[in-house]
């Protein structure tokens, strides 16, 4: 079985400086040789490139939209390019934004795919309902059909399409949901699993073991909890898209950038199979 890597260096979703640098933390902490210990076939697709549109104004509450909307197309394209030639792909953030890109090019070629949306936060704040303004809070409301008469024409998201059902979208580790949210998620239950897309913003976990993440919660997953979710979706054979997202390396103390990215790493493992236990033999039969 083959993997896509691609990162996302992206953090115009949120206000804290530093979550651009989530693909190279965690490529320096060995994402790719990871998985490649465990006998997957991977390619690099490298780092997606960013755009810089000038006079980008913003609309709806939403800042630079037009810059926004044509990253996300990137890496759209490049999900659907990776899935379309049979990988899985996993996608190294960046800010939570990116499900925007993942979610849409995965379901452009595997169109009945579930998405397990493991965050603190729901996600699925339409533009002007939302809060805060940030899109890192938004992206489901882009993709969900069951929201789209709250959602504006935004400049810059044209070739988005709302493939996904509410029915089709489970979340996991949710705490922290806006008022607007709360209608949404009613709708949700758990999907069938065929197609999987976990999309794991670090943030899910207790704020102890992701200290730098802009958004921290407390009352969290555990690390164990956490892989244990990713170990299921890994053992049903589905996995397609993996998503980590809101690793920031600016953010605390050392330490709390090597707990932060330690975590990150073991759920990367989890996720493509690496058992908890290396030395363990299948077979203890004496001669
Ligand atoms: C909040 C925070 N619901 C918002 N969302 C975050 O800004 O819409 N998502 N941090 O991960
Ligand atoms: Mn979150
Ligand atoms: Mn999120
Ligand atoms: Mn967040």
């Amino acid at each position: 079985k083959s993997i896509g890597v691609v990162g996302i260096p992206f953090d115009k979703g949120q206000p804290c400086k530093g979550v651009n640098l989530g693909p190279e933390v965690l490529r320096r902490a060995g994402a790719v040789k990871i998985i490649e210990q465990l006998g997957y076939d991977v390619k690099d697709y490298g780092d997606i490139r960013l755009e810089d549109i000038p006079n980008d104004t913003s609309a709806y509450g939403v800042k630079l939209p037009r810059t926004i909307g044509a990253d996300m197309r990137r890496l759209s394209e490049t999900v659907s390019q990776v899935v379309g030639n049979g990988a899985i792909c996993l996608n190294l953030g960046g800010d939570h934004t990116l499900g925007i890109g993942s979610i849409n090019g995965h379901l452009q070629v595997k169109p009945n795919a579930a998405v397990i949306w493991i965050d603190a936060h729901a996600d699925l704040n339409p533009p002007l309902s939302s809060p805060s303004g940030n899109i890192h809070g938004m992206p489901l409301s882009f993709l969900v059909r069951e929201v789209q008469n709250y959602m504006p024409k935004l400049p810059g998201f044209d070739w988005v399409k709302p493939r996904l059902a509410a029915q089709d979208i489970a979340f996991i580790g949710i705490r922290d949901v806006d008022k607007a949210e709360k209608m949404g998620i009613h709708q949700v239950v758990e999907g069938a699993l065929n197609a999987v897309n976990p999309s794991f913003d670090i943030d899910a976990l207790d704020s102890s073991i992701c200290p730098s993440t802009g958004t921290p919660v407390s009352g969290g997953l555990t690390l164990r909890e956490g892989m244990y979710i990713v170990e299921k979706i890994f053992r049903t054979g589905n996995l397609s898209v993996f998503d980590i997202a809101e690793v920031n390396p600016k953010l605390g103390t050392p330490e709390d950038v090597a707990i932060t990215v330690n975590s990150a790493m073991s759920l990367i493992g989890a996720a493509f199979g690496k058992r908890t236990v290396d030395f363990i033999r299948d077979d203890y039969s004496i001669p």
